[in-house]
């Protein structure tokens, strides 16, 4: 993915324009994060013993243009997943330098976990938006917030309808983090349709209809099918 900015910039291009690479499920040496006992370790807690690593993110926040849209909105990561229970799912977000309120850390709503999933939307920022970045289109904006500012290698876990963003990046440097969302391989597909995550669905079939060629018959939970890989244990519904 790149920044939305950045890339329509005349000056900055290749690897300087990218602000996160998804999907790295076919990378070994990447991929052997998801994999960490140490991590496993943590999520097991979560998704039992049958773990499905079904998202991957290495996650480069660039140097903000001006233009704001190195941040990431507060959002629910559940809105893009079309699997439950929400509760057998989990993200680990491993900083892979320290982070801090500067450079962009993650922002959280402690105790939004408990609440439902709300609506998604593009926000209507000025300077634009990056693609796929969906933010909750109502929150309490007096809800306390907590700023993650963590040590190079801290891991933080975390339930997908906590909400969450990131802010501007105001250094000169690429802040980098690696994630997974992890999920039971015992969790079930739902369909979508008629809730508020259809927008995320017809979204994200679209792009992959457009990036494999593949046809609009391909589904919201077969993007997810295809993705997923077993880290441990046994591959039993997803
Ligand atoms: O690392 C970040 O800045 C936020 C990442 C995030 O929340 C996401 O991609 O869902």
């Amino acid at each position: 993915m790149r920044d939305v900015s950045i890339s329509k910039s005349e000056f900055v291009e290749g690897e300087k324009a990218v602000t996160k690479l998804q999907d790295f499920q076919e990378d070994p040496e990447l991929f052997r994060y998801c994999a960490l006992p140490q991590i496993l370790k943590y999520v097991e807690c979560f998704t039992g013993p049958n773990i499905m690593a079904m998202h991957t993110m290495l996650i480069n926040k660039p140097p903000d243009t001006g233009k704001k849209t190195s941040r990431h909105p507060m959002h629910q990561d559940l809105h893009y997943f079309p699997f439950r229970p929400a509760d057998r799912i989990v993200c680990s977000w491993t900083a892979m330098e320290k982070v801090h309120r500067q450079n962009g850390c993650l922002v959280v709503l402690p105790g939004s976990h408990h609440g439902t999933l709300q609506e998604h939307d593009y926000p209507e920022w000025e300077g634009g938006i990056n693609k796929m970045y969906h933010g909750v289109r109502n929150y309490d904006p007096d809800h306390p917030r907590v700023h993650l500012e963590m040590e190079k290698g801290d891991t933080v876990f975390f339930h997908p309808l906590l909400i969450h963003g990131s802010g501007m990046n105001q250094t000169k440097g690429f802040r980098k983090a690696i994630s997974c969302h992890y999920a039971s391989s015992d969790c079930y597909y739902i369909d979508v349709k008629g809730t508020t995550q259809e927008n995320i669905s017809n979204e994200v079939k679209e792009l992959a209809a457009k990036k494999y060629g593949v046809d609009d018959t391909i589904s919201f939970q077969d993007t997810w099918a295809l993705r997923g890989r077993l880290v441990q244990g046994q591959r039993t519904s997803m």
